[in-house]
């Protein structure tokens, strides 16, 4: 299916929606409960997964296990390192730390949205643009903020999307350690900072799980007909505390073809509320555009560090 196939698939999409209550944390993994056993002390290490300095505590769960070899659990505490992941903040939204095979890194919380952006309007301090988003001369959404505070931010271009990131001290979801995502990286755990956390580091074909919850986010079944307030429903994880990943307005990627110019095509993530359940998979990769390209559903989420 074409980028252009995709998109008008999306644009004919019809409604959907409700609302629950949700909470965010913070998700910390102890992988020192891998390290239990006499070969315990590798094990710990596979335990890396850990987001957190708690992780470390692998090490020392790995000398409980009898047997020489558990000394090597100490390495599992290496683990630990993956604690010192500290997220941007200070602008925009929350951000939660997020495992992968490749390392934990922050992604946001939830979806920019409008209030949040217009923060970023009102004082647009960042970086001539690189040379790709020239071409770009305005930050204002083609679509007005007017739709709530709280509604995800969307009628953003790529070159917005990637400005805002920056703005608030983090950068648009790419790759893992830096850069942009392989453009044909997009389901991969150990590339795709967005499709890592999205799919819990690889393991989950939605958010919240591998079977399809109709109900879960704001897609087509939830029959909402629009946006929602970010974190609104029960559309959690991969990490515990990250909303929306899947429905409500689809997400921009750092993950381009080229870095050329404006007529780049560039992936958007996670489907919106007009979409089946297709769209709304974490390893949905078949939506990408060029730079410029402006829809009523089409926001953003950063990630960092
Ligand atoms: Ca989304």
């Amino acid at each position: 299916m074409t980028g252009s196939f995709a998109l008008r698939f999306a644009l004919l999409g019809s409604l959907a929606g409700f609302a629950c209550s949700s909470s965010s944390r913070n998700t910390l993994v102890d992988a020192g409960s891998e390290g239990s056993g006499g070969t315990g002390g590798t094990d710990a290490g596979a335990g890396s997964g850990g987001t957190s300095g708690t992780s470390g505590s692998g090490g020392t769960s790995g000398t409980s296990g009898s047997g020489g070899t558990s000394g090597t659990a100490g390495g599992a505490g290496s683990g630990g390192s993956s604690g010192t992941t500290t997220c941007p903040s200070g602008r925009g939204a929350k951000m939660v730390v997020a495992s992968s095979p490749a390392g934990s890194f922050c992604i946001d919380a939830t979806e920019t949205t409008n209030a949040e952006y217009a923060q970023f309007l009102a004082n647009p301090d960042v970086a001539p643009q690189p040379a790709y988003c020239t071409w770009n001369q305005s930050f204002e959404p083609k679509f007005p903020l007017s739709a709530g505070a709280e509604l995800p931010v969307v009628g953003v271009d790529y070159c917005d999307a990637r400005a805002y990131c920056e703005w608030a001290g983090k950068r648009l979801c790419g790759r893992i350690g830096g850069g942009a995502t392989p453009f044909n990286s997009y389901a991969d755990a150990r590339e795709s900072q967005w499709y890592a956390a999205c799919s819990a580091g690889g393991a989950l074909f939605y958010p919240y799980g591998n079977s399809y919850d109709p109900t879960a986010c704001n897609g087509a079944d939830l029959n909402r007909g629009s946006l929602v307030a970010v974190g609104s429903t029960r559309c959690e994880g991969g990490p515990k505390g990250v909303f929306d990943m899947s429905g409500n307005a689809w997400e921009w990627e750092n993950s381009c073809e080229a870095e050329t110019g404006v007529d780049d095509k560039c992936r958007l993530r996670g489907g919106e509320f007009t979409n089946p359940s297709g769209f709304l998979r974490c390893d949905y990769g078949e939506f990408y555009i060029e730079r410029d390209f402006t829809s009523y559903s089409i926001g953003i989420r950063c990630c960092g560090p």
